[in-house]
């Protein structure tokens, strides 16, 4: 195996000028650039946002841009390896904080990147996701599947934001990212999914004959069934208490390329992951700690948000009990045939 491979240098001139002409270029001075050896190389470096320097940001956004000449008033959180304005925040993970004030709507549209809903303040915003009318609440994780018509109302009184987290980068590296704008949806006058049909784990509507469930059946998944949940599972249960958001139907992810997972972790806890092929970005629902991803200390607190790159070298210890929602595209890697953990 030879480790040194030649350089672009190494050829002669009018070799290189004709390559040009013919719109081709030798492989081996670049391969390593695509193949390193052993583990990827990525270019996502660890983020951490304070809700601290958001909130005031997105508050002033308020001020500044009706919602009208936004159509969505969000601030994007852009991956530091990439630089302010990167529409990504991780390799695959979109993630942009949202402000709607009472009475705003944000017009219905749908688009080909999936989008979930992780509520970080205020009561009375809505989603309207097909015509159903999803609740926003803190902590909520709302979902709006690829394709799917979808605008955002506000009945209360003092500002909603949510944190979106979309697979645009994906879509956007398919150059298959567009959206169809419409009108704002008439809503079916009844609860959402989840207080109905898939009000408690375990089960689901009766199916008859030849009938099959839809691709999602429910769209809401209310924070405070998570957290009893995950309360639990750390009573009874072993090490960090995690939970798989899943799609009540099949078992599998929420969506076909992102993934989320809600943690629980005890004062004092630490918790040291394998090293995961997978990117990660971190919202904190309630809770102070510590993690530190590659060498780099990021303190938390409530509300915040921080990202680790594929096979990150991560390791929590929370300060207070805490709680967060893990956002990853292993459901992606896993169709891909790839995803892998290392030990540490
Ligand atoms: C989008 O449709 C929403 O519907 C939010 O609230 C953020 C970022 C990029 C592309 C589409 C929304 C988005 C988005």
């Amino acid at each position: 195996m030879s480790e040194e491979l030649g350089t672009l240098e190494d050829l002669p001139q009018d070799y290189r000028d004709e390559m040009d002409r013919a719109g081709v270029a030798p492989l081996w001075p670049m391969m390593r650039n695509v193949l390193p050896h052993g583990a990827p190389q990525p270019v996502t470096r660890p983020g951490h946002w304070t809700y601290g320097a958001l909130r005031p940001l997105l508050l002033r956004a308020g001020e500044l841009t009706p919602v009208e000449k936004a159509e969505r008033r969000v601030l994007v959180l852009s991956d530091p390896g990439r630089g302010v304005g990167a529409m990504q925040t991780t390799s695959t993970i979109y993630l942009g904080i949202q402000l709607l004030l009472p009475g705003e709507s944000a017009p219905a549209h749908r688009h080909t990147p999936s989008a979930v809903r992780i509520v970080v303040e205020g009561t009375g915003g809505y989603t309207v996701v097909d015509g159903e009318r999803l609740p926003m609440e803190e902590g909520d994780l709302v979902l709006t599947p690829c394709g799917e018509w979808h605008d955002h109302g506000h009945d209360g009184d003092e500002p909603v934001i949510w944190l979106d987290a979309l697979d645009l980068p994906l879509f956007v590296y398919l150059e298959g990212s567009y959206a169809i704008e419409g009108e704002l949806q008439a809503q079916r006058n009844r609860p959402d999914a989840s207080q109905v049909e898939y009000r408690a784990a375990g089960l689901a509507p009766t199916r008859r004959p030849g009938q099959r469930p839809r691709r999602y059946p429910m769209l809401r998944y209310p924070w405070t069934r998570t957290e009893a949940a995950l309360r639990q599972v750390t009573i009874y249960g072993e090490g960090v208490a995690e939970l798989d958001y899943i799609n009540p139907e099949t078992g599998e992810d929420v969506l076909p390329a992102l993934g989320f997972t809600a943690m629980m972790l005890q004062a004092g806890q630490t918790h040291a992951p394998p090293l995961r092929s997978s990117s990660f970005a971190f919202h904190v629902v309630r809770g102070e700690g510590e993690t530190v991803v590659n060498g780099k200390v990021i303190q938390w607190g409530p509300k915040d948000t921080f990202t680790a790159p594929v096979f990150a070298d991560i390791s929590h210890s929370a300060g207070t009990e805490a709680f967060l929602i893990r956002i990853h595209d292993r459901p992606l890697q896993d169709k891909l045939g790839y995803y892998e953990e290392r030990p540490r």
